[in-house]
């Protein structure tokens, strides 16, 4: 009965053991993680545009190698988590639908411009590196798929946090201008990033029942307490100002305080209403409806395959 399914689910979730997608589970926890992990997945497709923007304007050869790697990287990662989201049940051309029609949201960070190519270093040290903060956790989470997924996708972002970190490094040692185009690629990104943790734990609908259930470890707050607490001596050490001017160090708790989060801003940003939000969209269906013939294609060479060998 589903009771002893029950049991034996909270069961396994209080010894701290994996859910495999044979297992038996309650609704809202599979809702909740087909949830989180088709945004995640969402994300990571999405978050190729800011980026892949600047494929054709990077400095060198070198710059655009890497940077080529970088945003294939994080098709992949769109890759497995789709994946992952399918064992429990939804297919991706459903995920895929619900972001297109707006059912499903992919992070605030990505509706923001690439304006300059210091916004690639920007984003590369503080997106990836709040992301690695954000996900390194996730790979303890409770639904075994999505927590060996992380494992990879956190490698793979470790080394796009520090190709970020370097081009901020390269811009901050660089001429007057290039160090303007640092601070003001921080300038215009340290808000955006810190905001991508999610609302504050009171206004977190999911938080606490997702902490239960071990998909979560942390709080959005204390994530991004973390972050903040890691990246204040990087962007000393780059010789850049944080656009914070409450910013300081709490000598008894060792954390830095940071001043009021302009949340207003981030759920208009959710709700569709950010700087490149519309841009952003607009690219993916694009891309979606000008990939339906290799869709079509792949089906009708897969189908002539299975035919073949049936004969
Ligand atoms: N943007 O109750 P909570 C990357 C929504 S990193 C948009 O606290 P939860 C790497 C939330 O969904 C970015 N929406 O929710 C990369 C919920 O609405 P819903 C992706 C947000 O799930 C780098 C509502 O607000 N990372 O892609 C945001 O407990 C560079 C209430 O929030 C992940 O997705 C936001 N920032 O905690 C790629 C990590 N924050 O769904 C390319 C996995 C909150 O009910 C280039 N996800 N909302 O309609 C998570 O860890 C969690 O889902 C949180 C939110 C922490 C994002």
């Amino acid at each position: 009965t589903d009771t002893t399914a029950l049991e034996h689910f909270d069961a396994l979730i209080d010894a701290d053991e994996r859910i495999e997608p044979s297992d038996w589970m309650p609704d809202r926890y599979r809702e909740t993680l087909v949830r989180q992990i088709a945004q995640h997945a969402h994300s990571e497709i999405i978050g190729m545009q800011p980026e892949g923007n600047w494929l054709t304007r990077a400095p060198s050869l070198r710059r655009k190698a890497i940077l080529t790697a970088k945003v294939q990287d994080e098709a992949g990662h769109g890759l497995y988590l789709y994946g992952a989201a399918e064992t429990l049940g939804t297919p991706r051309e459903e995920l895929l639908d619900r972001l297109h029609t707006g059912r499903q949201k992919y992070s605030s960070i990505f509706n923001y411009a690439t304006l300059t190519w210091a916004d690639v270093g920007a984003i590369g040290w503080l997106v990836d590196g709040a992301a690695i903060m954000n996900q390194v956790p996730l790979c303890r989470c409770s639904y075994g798929p999505y927590a060996r997924a992380m494992v990879r996708i956190c490698k793979e972002e470790s080394f796009h946090q520090r190709q970020g970190f370097q081009i901020m490094l390269e811009l901050s040692k660089g001429t007057d201008a290039q160090r303007a185009m640092a601070q003001d690629a921080l300038d215009r990104w340290w808000w955006p990033s810190i905001m991508m943790f999610g609302p504050p734990d009171a206004e977190s609908v999911h938080g606490d029942q997702n902490m239960r259930w071990g998909i979560k470890r942390f709080g959005n707050d204390e994530l991004r307490q973390k972050f903040i607490d890691a990246t204040v001596p990087q962007a000393d050490l780059l010789g850049l100002t944080i656009p914070d001017p409450d910013l300081h160090l709490d000598e008894k708790t060792g954390h830095y305080v940071h001043g009021p989060i302009d949340w207003d801003h981030f759920w208009d940003v959710i709700k569709g209403n950010g700087p490149a939000s519309r841009e952003r969209m607009a690219t993916r269906v694009g891309a979606h409806e000008g990939g339906a013939w290799v869709r079509e294609a792949a089906t009708a060479y897969a189908a002539k395959r299975a035919a073949a060998a049936g004969q």
